[in-house]
């Protein structure tokens, strides 16, 4: 049986802990107001991420910045490319804008490919063709003359399947050459070499197969650096050109 004294003593606890109990409360509800204004920003920095222009690529030559950018926030192909030109104090002026959209851009290249001196923009798409329905890597270069940019070179196949490319001056002969990371099966690649010739490329040699070549990058003359990678160990590998072959040199022991 409860005496008057415990009721007293129940009755002064219970008062006492009100106060506590009803700021808990007053809490929990101020969360529950504040979630809805927290899930609002949420989605709409989203959104913001979403619709803000991305540069997938950029190159800068001679003053100039060619930059490929998807409007439609981070992807992995541009849909628009703009140049901009680059004053002495490195403010940019935008000079040159052109839809790319559908063609799927992911990567710039400039190279003075047929040797004339003038340098061309090489851009890699991701497109089918009119002959080949299979949505494949594939080169556009043009020619940007400081007002228009003029298609030079559009093959619809160069390398077969290839999942990369470089340019740059590794041979000895006019131009620059285009360097690809080509697919040869499903799990193997392999290193090939394109020159330009007249009014297009020319192969001019492959290396061996690679499980997986990540890198590329000229050395110097007929010297290229390539890493590639097996069972998850990367491997640095120095290629040359030698008799219409790509071949890898040895180290010395
Ligand atoms: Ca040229």
């Amino acid at each position: 049986m409860q005496t008057e004294e415990n009721k007293e003593t129940a009755g002064l606890l219970h008062m006492q802990d009100a106060p506590p109990f009803k700021e808990a409360r007053i809490h929990i509800r101020r969360l529950y107001m504040l979630l809805p204004l927290c899930l609002m920003a949420f989605l709409m920095a989203i959104v913001a991420a979403d619709t803000q222009a991305t540069t997938i690529d950029e190159i800068t030559d001679d003053g100039l910045a060619y930059t490929l950018i998807s409007q439609k926030g981070a992807r992995p192909y541009g849909d628009t490319l703009v140049i901009d030109r680059i004053s002495v104090e490195g403010e940019r002026q935008r000079i040159y804008h052109k839809d790319f959209n559908g063609l799927k851009p992911w990567k710039l290249g400039i190279a003075d490919v047929d040797g004339d001196r003038k340098k061309e923009l090489l851009i890699a798409v991701r497109k089918t063709t009119h002959f080949d329905p299979l949505e494949k890597n594939r080169m556009f270069i043009f020619q940007y003359d400081g007002e228009k940019l003029y298609k030079k070179w559009t093959g619809s196949q160069i390398a077969g399947v290839w999942n990369d490319f470089y340019a740059g001056n590794l041979l000895p002969i006019p131009g620059d050459e285009l360097i690809f990371i080509e697919q040869v099966s499903g799990d193997e690649e392999r290193i090939s070499i394109y020159y330009w010739f007249d009014f297009g490329f020319v192969f001019l040699a492959a290396s061996e197969r690679y499980p997986d070549i990540k890198n590329i990058s000229i050395r110097g003359e007929n010297r290229l650096s390539i890493t590639t990678a097996a069972e998850g160990q990367n491997q640095s590998r120095t290629l040359m050109v030698k008799s219409g072959k790509i071949i890898e040199l040895i180290p010395n022991p």
